[in-house]
């Protein structure tokens, strides 16, 4: 046994000079050192045939010789600096984590804006858009809002030249449909509107929905029932509602909608100012003088129209105080939607 120890260890030595690669390397580790079937475990495993009185040093023999090759090894490892085991090989670290492709998602604004859509798209509304550097013309004056009527003050427009502005509201495309079609008509327009103006509950870009339904016998009570409907879709069946008076310079009579205030349930709080009431669109039947600047006969069609800020629908259903939120590109905030 000893001299078969000996002998082994001679050749093992000689195959790990011959060695001149990773892959070799291999070889020699499986056939000299592997734990199944390597030839030194093979001797190994033999030495419960010896005599006794043998054993203690053969078996130190074989130690001594085992721990010789698996040194040599690792030098000649170092030597040749080749990663030696499958995994080395090709030089893949399986332990490292998979990398992390975070997925993208809608802005907050764009999904309230398609719940507003697709709500009205259900009531048999057609989606409408226009641009955004629009005409005085179609911004105020076939809005019944001519020049010097104090209603332009409250829109804080961005001017181009004197006849162009960036839109205050998406009216106008409602206005240009007007113009090319006969009723009935049934549109919203969504999309980006500008006013100069900023604070908590103002960014000098924000977004609206309008819409507007043209046909003959159409009445108040049109608007009240899509309304509220829209109003139970969006925030919920039980929600009480309001409709209280108020101007317009292109719709009479007009309207503001106002919720129970989803913060309290209409006790009255800090988010709607101690009233219980929120407010959250504006509605009325089209302006006789809107209807006949587009020469339909006033007589025969009437209509009602409605017009919301989306950022401030989704403040509300959000529970959101600053506005401006929306827009600083956080995504600690934005991943929340
Ligand atoms: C045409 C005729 C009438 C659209 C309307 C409102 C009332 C309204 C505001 C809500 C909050 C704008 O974003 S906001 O500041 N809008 O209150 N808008 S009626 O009326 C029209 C539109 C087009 C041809």
């Amino acid at each position: 046994m000893e001299t078969r120890l000996r002998a082994l260890q001679e050749e093992a030595l000689d195959a790990l000079e011959h060695t001149s690669d990773s892959a070799s390397l291999e070889a020699f580790r499986i056939t000299y050192l592997g734990r199944k079937g390597g030839q030194l475990t093979a001797l190994l495993h033999q030495l419960g045939g010896v005599a006794a009185v043998d054993r203690p040093r053969l078996g130190q023999l074989a130690n001594e010789i085992k721990a010789n090759l698996e040194r040599r090894f690792e030098e000649r490892k170092q030597q040749l600096g080749a990663p030696v085991g499958k995994a080395e090989q090709q030089q893949t670290d399986l332990s490292l984590p998979g990398r992390y492709l975070p997925f993208g998602s809608l802005h907050p604004i764009t999904q309230v804006m398609e719940a507003v859509c697709s709500i009205f798209e259900s009531m048999g509304f057609a989606v409408a858009e226009g641009p955004d550097v629009e005409l005085d013309h179609y911004n105020f004056e076939a809005l019944n809002i001519p020049k010097h009527h104090p209603a332009r003050d409250m829109h804080d427009t961005f001017y181009v030249t004197d006849s162009l502005l960036l839109r205050t509201h998406t009216s106008p495309m409602q206005a240009r449909i007007m113009e090319k079609q006969e009723p009935p008509l049934r549109y919203i327009a969504p999309g980006k509107v500008y006013r100069c103006d900023s604070d908590m509950t103002h960014t000098p870009m924000f977004h609206q929905v309008e819409g507007l339904l043209v046909d003959r016998d159409v009445s108040f009570a049109d608007l009240k029932g899509v309304l509220s409907s829209f109003c139970a879709r969006m925030f919920g069946a039980d929600l009480a509602l309001r409709f209280r008076p108020s101007f317009f310079p292109f719709t009479e009579p007009s309207v503001e909608v106002d919720i129970a205030c989803v913060m309290c349930g209409g006790q009255g709080c800090r988010v709607c100012k101690r009233t219980g009431w929120l407010e959250i669109l504006g509605a009325g039947m089209i302006h006789p003088n809107v209807l006949s600047g587009v020469g339909y006969d006033p007589d025969i069609f009437s209509g009602f129209a409605f017009g919301m800020g989306v950022e401030r629908i989704a403040m509300l259903k959000y529970g959101i105080d600053d506005i401006r939120l929306y827009y600083e590109n956080d995504l600690r905030f934005l991943s929340q939607f």
